[in-house]
């Protein structure tokens, strides 16, 4: 490929309305904030989608410390203005921008997906096949991706059933649902006593301490597929402790940053699992490394969602291609999350809870200008000719 050049990038601050609040043991979701990037250069736009998703408001509680102000300022005033002017054939002069941060994976992955979709697009490839190309995989990429769904906290049990029975009824044959102290045990049975045969697993976002090993236990006779970051959000060690004493498998989520901490937490079995965020990682290009690391051990992985709009969906689906996700992501059809998104078409459930990867070159979608430019709150654009 020629080097192409980065000629102007955009940041757009949006806010989306979620279909329903998304209740987790940190906090709730009314409302989902994002950054949108897009990147400008050989005459073709890449898109990305950056999950750092904390608006400054009264109900605030965090996933990680990234929020769409911490994240706008590092675009803003370093990766951005580092970047727009440069030539690049490959992604690997944003990463090596990314590295000289410590921190802020978010606003780093944002950017390094818009030229991901950027390049791919260059090259004419849809992204899932530009990530494999000189991968050397034994095995091909899918063309359609396993997926499963998400459910927050409900207001009751009988509550949460009914949801399950709602999803499994619309063809979702994995199910998530989120735990806290409190909600869990007889959650967990209630659920799997009137589904006894669907693919479970819980998610518990850093709630429980080591303290609580013995009530995790319990969870051990629901026959669950994995549960999800039980302990702290920066904890290896004591998942390991934990490991030895639960036959569940463990997955961590929050407290893997880096290919790393991949192995770290691997050959201290602190988990059997890993959920891939790109955005949790710093990139589609570290989430790539996670991947393959993990395909090397013989480890399953699967990719996590942040309740993307189109944008990072498509992005999440070309990660979710390769060949060592062997377990079903947290992907959802588009209608699960939004009304009305701001790309087009929307992902949707097939009937065998796969999403299709586009095949169209980059990630695949057309982004609606109306519509972002509606749910618009802030813009700035930085082009080469403004670098100081
Ligand atoms: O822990 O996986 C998580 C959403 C926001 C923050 C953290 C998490 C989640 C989800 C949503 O579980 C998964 C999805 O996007 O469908
Ligand atoms: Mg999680």
């Amino acid at each position: 490929m020629n080097d192409l050049t980065i000629e102007r990038i955009e940041l757009r601050l949006i806010e989306m309305e979620l279909t329903a609040p998304f209740r987790t043991s940190f906090g709730v979701e009314l409302t989902r904030p994002c950054i949108i990037v897009t990147a400008h250069g050989g005459g073709l736009t890449g898109w990305g989608e950056c999950v750092a998703s904390q608006a400054v408001s009264a109900e605030w509680a965090f996933y990680s410390y990234e929020t769409v102000e911490t994240a706008w300022h590092i675009l803003k005033d370093f990766l951005a203005p580092a970047l727009v002017g440069r030539k690049l054939s490959s992604v690997e002069p944003v990463v090596e921008l990314g590295e000289r941060l410590r921190g802020h994976p978010m606003a780093r992955a944002g950017l390094e997906a818009a030229v991901w979709d950027l390049l791919a697009q260059a090259e004419g490839l849809p992204l899932a096949d530009y990530l494999t190309k000189g991968q050397n995989y034994s095995q091909p990429r899918r063309d359609r991706v396993n997926v499963g769904v998400s459910i927050g906290i409900q207001s009751s049990i009988e509550e949460t059933v009914k949801n399950v029975a709602g999803y499994i009824q619309q063809g979702y044959r994995r199910i998530k649902l989120k735990i806290e102290p409190g909600w869990d045990v007889d959650l967990a049975r209630a659920v799997r006593r009137e589904f006894p045969e669907v693919l479970l697993m819980l998610d518990a976002n850093s709630a429980y301490s080591l303290e609580d090993a013995s009530r995790l236990k319990q969870l051990d006779e629901f026959n669950l597929l994995m549960i999800e970051q039980p302990l702290a959000y920066d904890d290896i060690y004591e998942h390991s402790l934990l490991q030895a004493q639960l036959s569940t498998p463990i997955c961590l989520d929050e407290s893997i940053h880096t290919p790393k901490h991949a192995e770290w937490a691997y050959e201290l079995n602190a988990c059997r699992i890993i959920n891939i965020k790109a955005g949790r990682v710093g990139g589609l290009h570290d989430g790539r490394a996670i991947h393959d690391l993990s395909l090397k051990r013989g480890k399953s992985v699967w990719i996590g969602g942040m309740l993307e709009t189109g944008i990072g969906r498509a992005a999440n689906v070309a990660l979710a291609s390769l060949p060592g996700v062997t377990l079903p992501s947290d992907i959802s059809a588009s209608n699960r999350y939004y009304r009305q998104d701001i790309a087009e078409p929307p992902f949707v459930l097939n009937a065998d809870s796969t999403i299709t990867v586009p095949a169209a070159p980059g990630i695949g979608i057309t982004v609606i200008a109306d519509q972002l430019e509606a749910y618009t709150q802030r813009e700035v654009v930085i082009s080469a000719s403004k670098k100081q």
